[in-house]
């Protein structure tokens, strides 16, 4: 062992062979298991630690920070950073960085594919025919709706909202979003051929209305029964952004009241301990918060945190460093 070289903690089991390049700058305290730390165990664990490479199951907030004076930089592999208290972090000195870019495609063919599913019932259907169920074929067998020519509603459009509104030309798809800020003209019109609105009359006029919005206390349960009331009773709903976005008990009762026709949810309130009532409901699609999961994307998610802590321990600027303000303390 090399005294001389700090030490950092790689909070959840990652490919082994992209860590490799962590060596030649760090001693690694690893996770092969996979377990996920108790607060008192992550803070034990971060004791005399240069940094961390995370995910968004570690829980970065003023009370761990304050037992570690010695952490330099927690990194995490996801985009979204609702897990890291950035000012706790500037008043530590801790530098925080997350992984954008790398994944905005993937996760745009996952919100197509959970669209896709959702609308024409394609687990429904599936769960049908494997429990033997399929004694004949009939006209309105497993109706859905279209996505060809229908309007795509986005919520959110960041950079993978834009992602999912750039594939929707190819269905010839009306696409209308809201966002906190307004995109370019040339945004709208030449890349996304995406027509801004607001919220309420998104909420209105979608037929497939997907969530790309981070979260963050403002936008917690932007989704709600009030919102859920507003929109079509044929429209789908689908969430890859984050749990708590929606009101997950809204929601299970607009499903079961038909008031809208079907969600697809990649994300929940409280995972991995979703709500059990969407498992009684056949009008959703469900999956484990996946929709990043393309080994080619993981992959770069990875190597994008190990860029971070690597020019951390440099002295350099990691790239994606989301509280400036703590290269001025
Ligand atoms: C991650 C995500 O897989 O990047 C994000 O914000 O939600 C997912 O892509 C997951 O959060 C990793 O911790």
């Amino acid at each position: 062992m090399n005294p001389t070289k700090p030490t950092l903690l790689v909070a959840r089991a990652m490919f082994p062979d992209a860590l490799a390049r962590l060596n030649d700058y760090f001693e690694l305290e690893l996770n092969q298991e996979d377990r996920i730390f108790s607060p008192d165990e992550l803070t034990e664990r971060l004791q005399g630690k240069f940094g961390m490479i995370c995910t968004s199951s570690a829980k970065i907030n003023q009370d761990l920070l304050a037992k570690l004076p010695e952490l330099k930089i927690i990194s995490t592999i996801a985009v979204g950073y609702d897990n890291f208290d950035l000012q706790a972090c500037t008043q530590h000195q801790v530098m925080a960085t997350n992984a954008p870019d790398v994944l905005n495609e993937t996760t745009a063919d996952f919100a197509w594919a959970l669209m896709m599913a959702t609308a024409r019932r394609v687990t429904e259907a599936e769960h049908f025919l494997r429990n033997g169920e399929w004694q004949k074929w009939g006209v309105d067998f497993f109706v859905g709706a279209d996505i060809h020519g229908s309007r795509l509603g986005i919520l959110g459009m960041g950079r993978i909202g834009q992602a999912i509104a750039r594939r929707a030309a190819g269905f010839g798809m009306d696409v209308i979003y809201h966002n906190r800020s307004r995109l370019s003209a040339e945004q709208e019109t030449v890349a996304h051929h995406a027509r801004y609105v607001d919220k309420e009359s998104l909420l209105r006029e979608s037929d497939h209305l997907i969530l790309a919005l981070p979260y963050s206390p403002e936008s917690h349960h932007s989704i709600a029964a009030a919102e859920l009331a507003q929109m079509k009773p044929s429209a789908t709903l689908i969430n890859i952004a984050r749990g708590g976005i929606v009101d997950d008990v809204a929601l299970i009762a607009a499903l079961r009241n038909r008031q809208i026709a079907g969600a697809g949810l990649d994300v929940f309130e409280n995972e991995p301990r979703f709500h059990p009532d969407f498992l009684d409901l056949k009008n959703v699609v469900l999956t484990p918060h996946i929709a990043s999961a393309s080994e080619r994307t993981r992959r770069a998610m990875v190597n994008r945190a190990i860029t971070n802590v690597i020019a951390a321990v440099r002295g350099e600027v990691p790239p994606d460093l989301l509280n400036r303000d703590v290269l001025e303390m």
